[in-house]
């Protein structure tokens, strides 16, 4: 495997970031999750928009281009002979002195990671996943706005390892006003009487570059989708459920809190949307060769 670091591309035992990085000090820096299929990388401009956006909310400049960025994606996809895969990007403050001050950071740093993607499990997808409730709460708007996808991901591991120790395979995760904001690292969707619904991003989840993909998918099919304040009321009652991610893709959801959502099986319209959206993983995407 080859990792870009600030323009060199290194092998995986030399690929090392300073112990003084602030990155690794104080999680002070930002990343994107990337998916490529079949030669082409899968929502790139909105992932990019949503890494510059993140970068100027902590005050962080990024030091290339986007024009750079989209080239050294590439190239580290080529450099890697890979056709599908993941991509980790990170920016982070870079090195510093050990003090909060992200002024010490002369330069932000970029590193880039092209994986071939270890897959959910095939299960997963034709069973349909269990998820609880976690105790945790998600971070909350007014301490750190969870559109920084930040690296301090702290939040969603402590929610991620309730999920873990309770054998599900997602967690959910509620505001402090106990509304429904997404899961640990997924989105979530409700299919209930032909109406498609997902909680507000005012209800403090990731504006997710999936769930923007299933508005459009669901406007295709003419299902009707709404963004009112949810709870897990909401989700009890659905008929049908999904999550929605970079590495999850659309994954239907069979209960939550061990009570069954319809008929306890991956539901027919969750189907036909992961099918629509295979297809776009395969025929758009901005080309690597
Ligand atoms: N919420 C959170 C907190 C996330 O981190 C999503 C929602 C879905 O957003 P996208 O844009 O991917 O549809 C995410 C994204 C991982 C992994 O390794 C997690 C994400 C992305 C890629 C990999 O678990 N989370």
């Amino acid at each position: 495997m080859k990792i870009y670091i600030d323009g060199s591309f290194l092998p995986e035992s030399e690929a090392k970031i300073s112990v003084f990085d602030h990155g690794l000090l104080y999680g002070d820096g930002v990343f994107e999750g990337i998916r490529f299929y079949n030669g082409r990388i899968f929502q790139l401009e909105g992932h990019l928009d949503r890494l510059w956006d993140s970068a100027r909310a902590i005050c962080l400049t990024i030091p290339m281009s986007r024009e750079e960025m989209t080239e050294a994606l590439i190239t580290t996809i080529r450099q890697n002979e890979l056709r599908d895969g993941y991509v980790r990007l990170l920016v982070t403050r870079g090195v510093g002195n050990l003090g909060l001050n992200p002024e010490s950071c002369k330069r932000a740093s970029v590193v880039i990671i092209a994986a071939s993607i270890a897959l959910y499990p095939e299960e997963h997808y034709q069973r349909g996943l269990e998820v609880i409730t976690c105790g945790t709460r998600r971070v909350s708007p007014g301490a750190l706005s969870p559109q920084v996808k930040s690296l301090n991901y702290l939040n969603n591991i402590m929610a991620k390892i309730e999920a873990i120790q309770a054998g599900a395979g997602e967690g959910l995760m509620l505001n402090e006003q106990g509304f429904v904001a997404e899961c640990t690292g997924d989105n979530i969707f409700v299919l209930k009487r032909g109406v498609l619904t997902t909680p507000p991003i005012s209800a403090g989840g990731l504006r997710g570059i999936t769930r923007e993909v299933v508005f459009e998918i669901a406007e295709e099919f003419g299902i009707p989708c709404q963004e009112p304040q949810m709870t897990r009321y909401d989700i009890y009652t659905a008929e049908e459920c999904f999550l929605t991610g970079t590495a999850a893709e659309i994954i239907p959801v069979i209960s939550l809190d061990r009570r069954i959502i319809g008929s306890g099986k991956p539901g027919p319209v969750t189907a036909r949307f992961i099918a629509r959206f295979r297809e776009l993983t395969q025929s758009s995407g901005t080309p690597i060769y």
